[in-house]
């Protein structure tokens, strides 16, 4: 049993490992991982494939002092491991566990906290820069995927440094694969490093001739050295980054231990920006993994096995991939995960009209715009807190030339596991305030079919954001969705004393709270307002004069949400009755289960129920009054 693992109290420890001992460790902790991943769920294939290369970085760095700094976080488990955290690991992503990505606040450690991709070279630039300017002197290094090298922020940093030439070092872990197959010219550029022998005998031919180029003078001296950079740019693997300005060493074998370490000594050594291109394989040392790397690139916590519902991203990839076949100008776009949103199947119906453009969302975004001028009818789905990155482009380049480009928000709300920064806490916030936007939440499969008609339908943009569960009501899937008259929400229980205003899936849970109030002798209404913008204003308008008090829920942070949405109204229409807005809290959430973050965090039944009820005493005790606003919100 992991007998090395458990002596390794600091990773300073790993200096004085033999590099068999060190191969032996790599064992232990890929059995670690993959017992405790199998439990607990979490980033399998990306965390066996990175194994050797942080054995490697800590066995020649002194963390904390030194710094190592992984892109997206999600292939750090090994770095857990070896960094004081062997004893908690078996509570990796569960409630008050271990989080699934490097957090400052867990551990010195982690330098900095990390979740989404790209972030690992600005962040680690602006640790040189720090400890430049304060005259300190520790090392800084970065573990970044292919992938993750295809968000564009990868590159302005990369362009950043190679100017700055402060001494950096960046370890590409190159598996050719994001989470499905990696894409892109640069994704190209670096199997062709990897597999063209050419590449390799050409460099070694080229540096041999350039040494014996005699040194000459003037005009001369000039040809040859455009000579040699031309010639260099072109046969030279790495010669990309070397004209950014870092110095490229590989491509290496990143599952050799010993190899690594004399690279990584090398780079420290060399000084400036240098970047280590190393070559590992998704999923290594377990076969599933191995043989299927994108399924296998994360697991699903374990749960009680039970009938299993589509999920809200497969019903919309299969809606889609129907409307497509009635319509040649729908086309799909993916920020690198198509299997996520639901595209798969899309896909390998219509592969030309599915467009995976990487990590890149703001791009996928401003391309929409683009498709969208030149008639197509282009739908982008991505995860709502990977949206975030396209603030400005669905702003700039797509609402306020009011072009009809459908936006899909998959894993909106609480995700659970992979916490903090995978919540979809934000969208509605930062959609609803944006003009020509209509935005909708679907509380049903059947509504997210209509919805995704709908907005196709609409001659300007659209945003529908949905979560990442099972789904009640798939309505009948084989027919054709209909249209929904845009800004118009549906009444589904009538009653005089509270009004409960729901959006998305937190329409079932006011429905049950209602349940809950008639218990109580209340008479409660719920509506489905399905458009946060435009708001329907008869309903709500309706909804205030028939009670004493009202209700919004909503799985979006409260600030801003949908719920602000209804006070502004009320305000403009000036009718005045007390309102609470429950919703998530002024605060980032933690992972964990997601059920279990809704109960915590008051998104379920009873706690609407209560809230509601309190409104709806103190409403009886006289009004206007101030409204306290609950432990949370
Ligand atoms: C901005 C952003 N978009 C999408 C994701 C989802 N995502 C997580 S890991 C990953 C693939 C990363 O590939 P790579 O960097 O090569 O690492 P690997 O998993 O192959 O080791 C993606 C797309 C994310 N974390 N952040």
């Amino acid at each position: 049993m992991a007998r090395l693992l458990q002596s390794i109290s600091s990773p300073a420890l790993l200096h004085q490992m033999s590099a068999q001992e060190l191969k032996a460790l790599a064992g232990e902790i890929r059995e670690e991982i993959i017992k405790t991943v199998h439990r607990t769920g979490g980033h399998l294939g990306a965390s066996l494939g990175a194994v050797e290369i942080i054995i490697a970085i800590h066995s020649v760095i002194n963390s904390p002092e030194d710094k190592v700094i992984f892109d997206v976080g999600h292939q750090a488990y090994a770095h857990k491991l070896l960094t004081g955290r062997l004893d908690n690991f078996a509570c990796l992503r569960q409630a008050d566990g271990l989080s699934g990505f490097p957090r400052r606040s867990e551990s010195p450690h982690d330098p900095f906290g990390t979740g989404h991709a790209g972030t690992s070279i600005s962040a680690a630039l602006g640790y040189c820069l720090a400890r430049d300017a304060l005259g300190q002197k520790y090392k800084v290094v970065t573990v970044t995927g292919d992938g993750a090298l295809t968000a564009g922020m990868a590159f302005e940093a990369l362009n950043h440094a190679g100017e700055l030439q402060t001494d950096l070092v960046v370890v590409l872990n190159d598996n050719e694969m994001s989470i499905a197959p990696n894409v892109g010219g640069l994704s190209d550029y670096l199997t062709r490093i990897r597999t063209d022998p050419t590449y390799h005998r050409a460099k070694d031919d080229l540096e041999r001739l350039i040494s014996r180029i005699p040194a000459v003078g003037g005009q001369m001296l000039r040809v040859v050295e455009r000579l040699r950079d031309t010639v260099r740019s072109l046969v030279v693997p790495g010669a990309f980054f070397e004209e950014l300005g870092f110095s490229y060493y590989g491509p290496i074998d990143g599952h050799n231990i010993p190899l690594l370490q004399r690279v990584l000594r090398e780079a420290f050594e060399r000084g400036g920006p240098v970047l280590i291109h190393a070559y590992t394989q998704k999923g290594r040392g377990y076969a599933p993994a191995e043989s299927d790397p994108g399924h296998l690139h994360a697991l699903a916590p374990e749960r009680a096995n039970g009938v299993h519902r589509p999920t809200f991203s497969q019903l919309f990839g299969e809606t889609l991939e129907q409307l497509a076949a009635q319509d040649q100008r729908i086309v799909a776009i993916t920020a690198a995960m198509p299997e996520g949103t639901g595209l798969s199947g899309f896909g390998h119906r219509f592969p030309d009209r599915l467009i995976d453009v990487g990590i890149a969302e703001q791009h996928a975004v401003t391309l929409a715009a683009g498709l969208a001028c030149g008639g197509m009818k282009p739908v982008v789905a991505i995860y709502s807190s990977f949206m975030q990155r396209a603030y400005d482009q669905i702003v700039h380049d797509v609402a306020l030339q009011n072009l009809p480009v459908v936006l899909c928000l998959d894993r909106a709300g609480l995700v659970g596991e992979d916490g903090p920064t995978h919540h979809g806490a934000f969208d509605i916030s930062y959609l609803r305030h944006i003009p020509n936007l209509v935005v909708m939440a679907p509380r049903d499969g059947a509504h997210l079919r209509h919805m995704l008609y709908t907005a196709l339908e609409h001659d300007g943009p659209a945003a529908i954001r949905y979560g990442r569960e099972e789904v009640q009501d798939v309505g009948a899937r084989h027919q054709l969705p209909a249209k929904i008259p845009i800004g118009r929400g549906e009444l589904l229980r009538r009653g005089g004393d509270i009004a409960i205003l729901a959006v998305g899936t937190m329409v079932a849970v006011a429905m049950a709270a209602a349940e809950l109030l008639e218990e109580r002798g209340l008479s409660v209404a719920v509506a489905d307002a399905r458009f946060i913008k435009p708001l329907d204003e008869a309903l709500l308008g309706e909804l205030a004069r028939s009670v004493r008090c009202l209700v919004t829920v909503e799985d979006n942070c409260v600030a801003g949400g949908f719920g602000s949405a209804v006070l502004e109204t009320l305000a403009r229409l000036s009718l005045q009755l007390p309102v609470r807005c429950l919703g998530i809290p002024d605060r980032f959430i933690e992972h964990g289960p997601l059920e279990w973050l809704r109960e915590k965090w008051g998104l379920h039944p009873a706690a609407v129920a209560e809230a509601a009820y309190g409104l709806w005493a103190g409403s009886r005790q006289g009004w206007p009054q101030i409204i306290e606003t609950g432990s949370h919100n």
